[in-house]
């Protein structure tokens, strides 16, 4: 098989929402498990994907710049976790007005078994240097891109960069890593092959794919993934970049607009949030204010959970609403924070099932 053909088997599954640079959402199917299989895996590239000569250079304001392999990063000690990848435009198209950017449904989320170093334990034998205030991080992808700035929109040649605070890049409780692998396999080119970085708890655009160079920067850094997209422009307050996923919840079982037998069914879904585990699910079927509370799963720190609940259906259309609140105290809100790009969107969905 060439890698064109495993591209395309990759993406075979996946609901396209752009063909080049190819971005695709999750199938409903992509979230019934606890891990999504890599091919159901949605996919987020700002660039065409790029060849990548398989180095990773860590410089900049370093003790010890170092030019790694993917074999060095494996001889590093090796964490694996499931992660919940959710992209900060999910849930765009429930936004009004609608604001700019991809067109994402609600399944611009998944969850894979991310296995890589720990990004500490790369920085440490760096030796960051006590000025240093970001890691600015540099993905192999670059090309045009239109730039969506109220004064001067303008198409502009860019490259993927962002930066994370150093404090956090550098801290090992953190489990920030430099993935080599998905679901145990090496990464996929869509997926950031052959290393990317993996933010937990962070919307993913953080999570650089194609990782060419880290660099300790001793001023913050300002870019066009960092300062003029992926921030909450707010009509009434100043930006703020975003950060941590926000707490929201999924029905998965029933799918939405399905019938199903009169009787007792197991409602099932998904709830998550980059501010803490969820403690409470209630669902609703009435509208408005009723909420009963449901079985909620514990699971690993960074992945969604699972929750069911017991339901004796009766004949007719429900309105199915499942609302999470998550250990910080954040609650889903009813309506979409709106926002002048569009991100953040954890308003309580909607799904409606008939009832035969
Ligand atoms: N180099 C690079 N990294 C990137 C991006 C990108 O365009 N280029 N997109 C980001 C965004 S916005 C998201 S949501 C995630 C998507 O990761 P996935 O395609 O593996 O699901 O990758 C992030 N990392
Ligand atoms: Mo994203």
């Amino acid at each position: 098989m060439t890698l064109t053909d495993a591209i395309a088997r990759n993406r075979a599954a996946l609901t396209m929402i752009k063909e080049e640079p190819f971005n695709a959402e999750a199938p409903h199917d992509g979230l019934r498990d606890a891990v999504t299989p890599t091919e159901l895996h949605y996919v987020r590239s700002n660039f065409a994907l790029p060849d990548h000569d398989g180095t990773l250079q860590v410089g900049g304001a370093v003790g010890n710049p170092l030019t790694l392999t993917v074999d060095d990063l494996r001889s590093l000690p090796a964490v694996e976790h499931a992660v919940t990848l959710e992209c900060a435009g999910n849930g765009r198209l429930d936004i009004r007005p609608l604001p700019t950017g991809e067109p994402w449904g609600g399944y611009a989320v998944s969850t894979a078994r991310w296995r890589g170093a720990r990004l500490a334990d790369v920085l440490r034998r760096a030796q960051p240097g006590a000025d240093g205030v970001e890691l600015r991080c540099e993905g192999a992808d670059s090309g045009k891109y239109h730039l969506t700035s109220v004064l001067e929109p303008a198409d502009a040649d860019l490259t993927f960069v962002r930066s994370l605070p150093l404090a956090h890049a550098a801290d090992p409780a953190a489990e920030i890593l430099i993935a080599y692998e998905m679901n145990g396999e090496p990464l996929v080119p869509d997926h950031g092959a052959p290393f990317r970085l993996v933010v937990p708890h962070w919307y993913a655009v953080a999570s650089v794919k194609w990782l060419k160079r880290i660099d300790v920067i001793t001023s913050p850094f300002a870019g066009e993934f960092q300062t003029g997209h992926y921030i909450y422009q707010w009509p009434d307050r100043p930006f703020e970049p975003v950060t941590l996923m926000r707490v929201r919840a999924r029905i998965i079982d029933p799918a939405p607009g399905t019938t199903i037998p009169a009787g007792r069914y197991t409602i099932r879904g998904k709830a998550w949030s980059g501010s803490g585990p969820i403690v409470e699910v209630g669902l609703s079927f009435t509208g408005d204010s009723e909420w009963s509370p449901v079985n909620v799963e514990p699971a690993g720190p960074y992945q969604w959970q699972e929750w069911s609940y017991e339901w004796e259906a009766t004949p007719g259309r429900h309105s199915l609403r499942a609302r999470a609140r998550d250990a910080s105290g954040d609650i889903q809100p009813e309506v979409p924070p709106w926002n002048r790009l569009g991100y953040g969107n954890n308003a309580v969905e909607l799904s409606y099932v008939e009832v035969r």
